[in-house]
């Protein structure tokens, strides 16, 4: 058997953020998972399409809306899922959430609850591949509301002045939190980053094949020693900023405008590009695997109280701030 196309991986990828997304969103609606998500529905195509380029070797920061990126590198879904549970058997012992999921192993360089806290950790990653000759690239996912964010300036500018390997991400849905993007930003983002010298562009955010083309440029051109790039991804969120909108009655969009944008769903343009057996195989294939996911995470503990202070330290010789044993 060939290799699988990279249509299938795509649309594969998509269904797995999919999936998972909707059963968080439900678990969150009962509070079994608690504090809430930020639900990634709607913007599959970007975390999908951007990961496709890159290798494990390469890393990427991510955001509050991390679940889609995370999956995206290739975390394990159960582990994942447990994380948000809060459970010992997540990524990070459930101690990170769903804000601060991180597998170092596979280039996951965590979600961040900082907005725009991402772009200084991949352009520092960027520096220590240049420092030492590796020929990796590091990512920095964000949102539009990051955009006027000094540290994502600043790491703008020294990428471009030092030609890091760093492709930035925005995912622009429109708003940050309830506010329009119109409202926020002077000046068109595009144009902005270009100013600094990075390779800019705007791409489709709804059509991860269009967002895969232009993330392995993106890519290519950083592993060639060409310097920073910048890709702007028209997307929308389908949800609430937080799942926590669901359960209150907020309208800062028009039910014309979230429509419009759901006839556009970037999971249905793929599954066109894939054959329908392929797209019941794969569909299949992912809610086993989802359903294995729920049924590990809920079968997870949390950690006792007294492991509170475990692994706050690297050398283990303090526990707690300012007590050495
Ligand atoms: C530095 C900082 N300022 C404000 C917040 C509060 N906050 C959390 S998410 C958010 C909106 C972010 O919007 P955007 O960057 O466009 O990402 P999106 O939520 O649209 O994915 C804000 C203001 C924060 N977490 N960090």
């Amino acid at each position: 058997m060939g290799a699988e196309s990279r249509a299938v991986r795509l649309y594969r990828t998509m269904r797995l953020i999919r999936e998972f997304e909707e059963r968080c969103l439900a678990m969150s609606l009962t509070g079994e998972i608690v504090g809430g998500i930020h639900p990634y529905i709607g913007q599959e195509a970007v975390a999908a399409g951007v990961c496709a380029a890159l290798t494990q070797d390469d890393v990427v920061a991510s955001t509050h809306r991390g679940h889609g990126h995370v999956l995206a590198k290739g975390a394990d879904p159960k582990r994942m899922l447990a994380e948000l549970l809060g459970t010992t058997d997540g990524l990070n012992r459930g101690r990170g959430g769903s804000m601060h999921a991180a597998d170092v192993g596979l280039g996951v360089y965590g979600a961040n609850g900082i907005v725009g806290a991402g772009a200084p950790i991949a352009a520092g990653a960027a520096w220590s591949f240049q420092q030492r000759g590796e020929d990796r690239v590091a990512v920095a996912f964000f949102g539009d509301g990051a955009l006027s964010q000094g540290v994502v300036l600043e790491a703008f500018n020294l990428a471009a002045l030092w030609r890091l390997p760093v492709v930035f991400v925005c995912e622009n849905n429109g708003y940050a939190t309830s506010l329009p993007v119109g409202r926020a930003l002077a000046g068109d983002p595009v144009e902005r980053a270009a100013a600094f010298g990075l390779a800019a562009r705007a791409v489709d955010g709804m059509d991860a094949e269009a967002v895969a083309d232009a993330a392995a440029q993106a890519v290519e051109r950083c592993r060639a020693g060409g310097g920073p790039a910048y890709l702007e991804c028209r997307t929308y969120r389908f949800h609430g900023h937080h799942s926590y909108e669901e359960q209150v009655a907020l309208n800062y969009r028009d039910d014309a405008e979230v429509g419009d944008w759901r006839a556009r769903d970037p999971l249905r343009t793929q599954s066109t590009r894939v054959d329908e057996a392929t797209v019941r195989a794969v569909d299949a294939e992912i809610t086993t695997l989802i359903d294995e996911a729920v049924e590990f995470a809920r079968a997870g503990r949390a950690p006792e109280p007294h492991e509170a202070l475990d692994h706050l330290y690297a050398d283990g010789t303090t526990t707690r701030p300012g007590v050495m044993i």
